[in-house]
Order: C-alpha cells, then sequence, then structure tokens
C-alpha cells in the first residue's frame, strides 16, 4: 500500500506547478490547483480506492466556507439522540476529530484510516471539486451537503489560515494581499478557482436536490434555526413532532441546543478549541475559529481589491443564474 502511495506522490511532483500558499508549489491536475500533500495525493488515491455506503454522509467545501461549523451540525444533528447536551463529544473534541475529511486525515499520508470502521451513517468530509469526485461516489444514493461563502470573506480566511500554515511548515513569510487576490482571481488557489469550485456543486445540485443540498454561510448566520430544520430533513433525520413542539414551548428546545452547541461563540471558547490540534497534531484547533463573521472582508482588503474580486465575481457568475445574496 505504502509503496503504491509513493507513486502518487511521484505523479503530483511531474504535474505543472506554481507558487504556493501554505506549501511551496500547487500542482495542477486536470485544470485544478492543489497542494501535494493532505491534498491531490489523497485525492487520487481516493479515486482509485473509496467504496462509499449508500448511508454515507459527505460534507463537501472549498476551504474556509464553513467547514468546521458544518462538521458540528451534522454530527450533532444527525447522532442527536446519542449524546446528551452536558456530556456531548463536542465539548471535548474538535469537529475535524469527530467528522474526518477523506484526502487529508483518512487517506492523507500510510498508515490510512479505515473508513469501515466508522459506524454507519458515516459522516465524511472532503475539499474536493465536484469533477474530480469518485465516480462511486456520484453513482451512490448517499447524501451530500454543500456551503458556499462571500467570495472576499472567503479569500481573507483563507490567506489568515494559509499565512500561519506557511510561518509553522517552514518559516516562510507571510503571501502579501495584493499578491494573494491575484493568485485567488486567477484560480491559483489550493482547489482551484474559488468560482469554478462553486460553480460546480451548484449546477449539481440544481440536477440531485434530493442527493445534494447547497447552502450558503450568510443564510445560516442570518437563521441557523430554519437552516438546521432544512438540514436535518434534507439528511432523512427530520425533527420530531414532539421536538418541534417541544422548540416552540420552551426557550431551549432541541433545535436551539443545536445551533447553541455548534455556534462559533461556543466552540471557539471550549478548551479543546483553544489549546488542541488536528490533522495529525500538525493544525492548531484554535486556527478554525477567527471571527466567524460576514463581511470581515472589508477590514482587510482595499477598495480596489473589493472592486477586483467583484469583477471575478461578476464575470464567472454571468449568465449562470447563480448569486452569492441570500
Ligand atoms: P476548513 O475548510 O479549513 O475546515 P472552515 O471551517 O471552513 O475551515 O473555515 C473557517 C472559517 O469558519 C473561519 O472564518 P473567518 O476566518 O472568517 O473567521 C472561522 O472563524 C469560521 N467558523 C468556524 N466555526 C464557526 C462556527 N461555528 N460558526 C460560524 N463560523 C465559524
Amino acid at each position: 500500500m505504502e509503496r503504491c502511495f509513493k507513486e502518487y506522490s511521484e505523479f503530483v511532483l511531474s504535474l505543472p506547478k506554481e507558487k504556493g500558499w501554505a506549501t511551496e508549489f500547487l500542482y495542477e491536475y486536470k485544470g485544478i490547483w492543489f497542494q501535494p500533500k493532505f491534498g491531490l495525493q489523497g485525492l487520487l488515491w481516493m479515486q482509485d480506492h473509496f467504496k462509499p455506503k449508500p448511508t454515507d454522509i459527505f460534507l463537501m467545501t472549498f476551504p474556509k466556507c464553513g467547514t468546521t461549523w458544518l462538521k458540528a451540525l451534522l454530527y450533532t444533528i444527525v447522532k442527536r439522540t446519542q449524546f446528551h447536551f452536558s456530556t456531548h463529544p463536542l465539548l471535548t473534541h474538535n469537529p475535524h476529530d469527530l467528522v474526518p475529511f477523506l484526502e487529508i486525515d483518512l487517506f492523507g499520508h500510510p498508515p490510512f484510516g479505515d473508513p469501515d470502521m466508522m459506524p454507519s451513517p458515516r459522516i465524511l468530509a472532503s475539499h474536493f471539486p465536484y469533477s474530480l469526485l469518485p465516480k462511486p461516489i456520484l453513482d451512490s444514493p448517499c447524501k451530500m451537503v454543500y456551503i458556499c461563502r462571500d467570495p472576499k470573506d472567503t479569500f481573507v480566511s483563507l490567506l489568515h489560515f494559509y499565512n500561519k500554515m506557511r510561518l509553522k511548515t517552514d518559516g516562510r513569510a507571510p503571501i502579501p494581499v495584493e499578491e494573494a487576490v491575484d493568485m485567488f482571481c486567477r484560480g491559483i488557489t489550493p482547489r482551484g478557482s474559488y468560482w469554478d469550485f462553486v460553480l460546480g456543486y451548484w449546477r449539481a445540485s440544481l440536477e440531485c436536490p434530493e442527493n445534494l443540498l447547497f447552502l450558503k454561510y450568510e443564510a445560516m448566520k442570518e437563521d441557523a434555526l430554519s437552516q438546521v430544520k432544512k438540514l436535518a430533513e434534507f439528511l432523512g433525520y427530520p425533527f420530531t413532532k414532539e421536538e418541534e413542539e417541544e422548540e416552540e414551548e420552551e426557550e431551549n428546545g432541541v433545535i436551539q441546543e443545536i445551533v447553541k452547541l455548534c455556534s462559533f461563540e461556543n466552540l471557539s471558547n471550549l478548551q479543546v478549541n483553544k489549546t488542541g490540534s488536528t490533522v495529525h497534531n500538525f493544525v492548531e484547533n484554535k486556527l478554525y475559529f477567527r471571527k466567524g463573521e460576514i463581511g470581515d472582508s472589508k477590514n482587510h482588503l482595499t477598495p480596489d481589491m473589493m472592486e477586483l474580486i467583484d469583477k471575478v465575481t461578476e464575470e464567472k457568475l454571468s449568465g449562470t443564474g447563480f448569486t452569492f445574496h441570500v
């Protein structure tokens, strides 16, 4: 198995490359840019070896669009009868430790995790572009949730995170914001063009609404309660009549408890998320919780930079019928 994985690593290093964000280089595969380790190598391995189960639940995201939040919500909704809120696993585990990334945590590097050991329904996450999803996943009746976010806020969140990772990986200086805006607008970002990534999932959600639920970070922030209800229904774990009634009668009904448990305010203040680390102990949990706000990009980008990203958004979305607005 290890020798076989080495072949994927060698293949990746033979691909066209560009200056990277967290890693020194990004590599281009089928028109999309990837980090080699914990990215493309795992994706290639998965395309050849991963076997989905019909009950699987997949969370698909472009990095920094709400993955941590949705991992927490999916886990809590689906397993709500198994745990009490006062002793819930999220109080002592980072969401990334409860819902693994396929190409990072399970298949990022040998020794691989064993998804067959996970209880059903398995909740798995990935930053796979839709166009590169393994065929067995596309052919399976599993449920898939996607969440997108405003491009400027996504960019700012990405830049903060990757600059921290650059420093940690090999002490490299931060990418200047002007240069990063240029790379982002040209689609030279880990997982490629943000807009192409979003449109891939949005189009698929129109074709298969029963299998793919498309959410927006901003809509979740505005009205988490109704989005959580929608999510539970889509996943096949709708709130019961009793749960809905409890919600109307009590201040702390089950839906509100779920929203509170998974909120930025709650998760970011837990000890495990202030001090622990994930991804083979490399990424500090606190890096997944920065501000969690809508519109923070205006505090970090000049009007010209905002305009540039808006212009690309307009061009990319023109004629698609899709908008980031809620
Ligand atoms: P990932 O794709 O690398 O796992 P992801 O969780 O998508 O990262 O992105 C982190 C962003 O989500 C951060 O945004 P910011 O940089 O603009 O602050 C983080 O603060 C935000 N975030 C994390 N948890 C939550 C939450 N529970 N509610 C809302 N936003 C959250």
